[in-house]
Order: structure tokens, then C-alpha cells, then sequence
């Protein structure tokens, strides 16, 4: 069994994107594509789907890299957060024969079948945002994403130090994906003993909503909520403000991504903290692609860092931020 590479205690603290060079032969998972100087660069990208402010950045950024004018024949295909319809792309871009196929897969497993036709086509792949978890021997030639369970740890000791008798419910993304199971990780590993109770919001602001309506019923004692993304904490407030609370006083949220909504409602202290989950990293995308193309040797994996972000933040830092 092959899961992302990347040990998931590791994380560096330095901000912008730090490349971990554990150099991997391009042809693991595939051979390299042969492109002279006026051919385009044939990329099928597989989007899990538009659940989120940070997945539409995250596609804003691919799209912005991935152009034509950039060299790139993009086929950009989204799957509606169904795994479904992304083995399907998956499939269509090995009929098409692409020279590089990206995904960022909704959910860590069931993609066995699909990786080992495509390292059979020899087409590499890159993997982008999430993980996965498969029997297939090198089945991608690098991944690019950010550290899950350092956020989730980051969310825990925010917890640990400024809420340590909180009763915390946790709003869980997808369950499955690489993002909640790691962040769950992180975050019960600091203050699992804070945790009265769980439930999944799918990334999504109304299935977050209708999730916190269910937990302040079954659980009115909670006083904190750590959700999986800005977009269900946005859905909390909402259910918290129906129930005649406050968000942010009564019921404390914390929350991870740092898109521009969720950075707004820190200003207006109704989230208390927010760990960054950066989506912008379309041009390390587009060059990691190129590489691997060239038969470049690539890192095996880029980890693009967060920060953090409490109520110290300003109106003009959260206007200033590119998404
Ligand atoms: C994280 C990404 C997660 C975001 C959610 O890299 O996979 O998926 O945290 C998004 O907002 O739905």
C-alpha cells in the first residue's frame, strides 16, 4: 500500500513554498512526453469539484497557469465532488492519450483500477492538493499540496492554549479525503480529549449548517467548533445565529483554509481563528508539469505552507489578500 509520500508529522514552519527534494525519476508512473517547441503540452486535470471558495481559487490558479499562451493544451474537467465522474475523466484522458494527467482526488481510496491504466497507458501523474491511498507500486510521479495534519495540529494548539476547557464539536470535510482524515488527526492528537462530538459537513457551507443545527441539539453543551474549512464555519454561524447565540462569543469557531469570506468573518469576530490552506499554487503546478514532461527529475513532493491567522487581523490585510 503507497500513500503520498509525505510523512505526516513533518511540516515546515517557513512561509511560501518550500520544495522537499526527495528527487524522483520521472519515468515512476510514466514515461516522458515528447513535445518540440510549437507543440502544446497535452495536460487532462481532473477538479474533485467547486465545493468550496477555496476549491474555485485553487481552480482560478490552475486555469491562470495552465494556458495556452503558457504552452498548455489544458482539458479541465470538474467531477462535482463525485469520484465517479473523475475516473471517468481519468479514463477519457488515457483514450486521449494526454501527455501528463493532474487530479486531486475527493477521497483517498478506490482508485486502484484506474492508477494502474494509466501507469499501463504510461502516462505520469502528477498529484495535486489531495491524497490517496493505493496498491499500485509509483503511482504518481510527484504530489503538490499542503501539510493536513500540521493544520489540523495548528487548530489543536490554538485550542489547547486559548479555549483548554472548551467542549469542542468537530465539523469534518469529506469524509475519506486526505484533508479530513489528517486534519481529525492533527487535531485529536492535541485536544482529542476537548472532542464531545463529530460530524461531516462535506466542505460545503449548507451541508456545514445543516450539520452544526444537528450538533447544537445533540450536543448544546459545545462552546467550540473546529471546522474542516472556512466554507462549513460560514454554514456554523448561520446555524449558531438561528439558535439565538453568538458566533464567535458564545459558540467559539475555528476553522481551516483562509479564503477572503472566512478571513471577513474573523474581522468580525465571529470566527476566532483560521489556519491558511493556500490554493494558489497553479505556476509551481504548471512548472512541476513541464518537468515531468521533459523527463525532468522532480521533487517527489512540494508542500505549499500555511500560516495562521487570530482577531489581531485587519479589514486592509483581509482586502489586500489575493483570494
Ligand atoms: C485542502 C482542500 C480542501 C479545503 C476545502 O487542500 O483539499 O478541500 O480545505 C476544500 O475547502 O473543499
Amino acid at each position: 500500500m503507497s500513500r503520498s509520500p509525505f510523512p505526516r508529522s513533518r511540516f515546515l514552519a517557513a512561509l511560501g513554498t518550500a520544495a522537499l527534494f526527495g528527487l524522483a525519476a520521472c519515468g515512476s508512473g510514466g514515461s516522458a512526453a515528447s513535445t518540440s517547441g510549437d507543440d502544446l503540452l497535452r495536460v487532462g486535470f481532473s477538479q474533485l469539484g467547486a465545493e468550496s471558495g477555496w476549491r474555485t481559487a485553487n481552480t482560478e490558479s490552475v486555469k491562470a497557469s495552465l494556458t495556452e499562451e503558457a504552452g498548455f493544451d489544458l482539458n479541465f474537467v470538474d467531477a462535482q465532488q463525485k469520484q465517479e465522474n473523475q475516473i471517468k475523466a481519468l479514463r477519457d484522458f488515457v483514450a486521449q492519450d494526454v501527455d501528463v494527467i493532474a487530479f486531486s482526488p475527493v477521497i483517498e481510496t478506490g482508485w486502484d483500477e484506474v492508477l494502474q491504466e494509466i501507469k499501463d497507458a504510461g502516462i505520469p501523474v502528477v498529484l495535486v492538493d489531495r491524497t490517496v491511498e493505493t496498491t499500485v507500486e509509483d503511482p504518481y510521479v510527484t504530489w503538490i499540496g499542503a501539510d493536513f495534519e500540521q493544520e489540523g495540529t495548528t487548530a489543536g494548539e490554538w485550542v489547547k492554549e486559548n479555549a483548554p476547557d472548551a467542549k469542542v464539536f468537530e465539523l469534518q470535510g469529506t469524509l475519506g479525503s486526505g484533508a479530513q482524515v489528517d486534519r481529525e488527526e492533527g487535531f485529536n492528537a492535541v485536544v482529542g480529549d476537548q472532542v464531545i462530538g463529530k460530524a461531516s459537513g462535506n466542505f460545503t457551507r449548507a451541508e456545514g449548517k445543516t450539520a452544526v443545527e444537528a450538533a447544537l441539539q445533540a450536543y448544546p453543551e459545545t462552546d467550540l467548533i473546529f471546522s474542516h474549512n472556512d466554507d462549513m464555519g460560514l454554514g456554523a454561524i448561520e446555524a449558531i445565529e438561528a439558535a439565538g447565540k453568538k458566533p464567535g462569543e458564545d459558540i467559539k469557531i475555528v476553522t481551516v483554509d483562509g479564503v477572503r469570506d472566512g478571513l471577513q468573518a474573523l474581522v468580525d469576530k465571529k470566527f476566532n481563528y483560521v489556519v491558511e490552506c493556500n490554493p494558489v499554487f497553479g505556476d509551481q503546478l504548471a512548472e512541476l508539469i513541464e518537468d515531468v514532461a521533459a523527463g525532468e527529475e522532480v521533487p517527489k513532493e512540494t508542500i505549499v505552507v500555511d500560516q495562521a491567522f487570530d482577531q489581531t487581523i485587519t479589514q486592509a490585510d483581509v482586502d489586500a489578500r489575493p483570494y
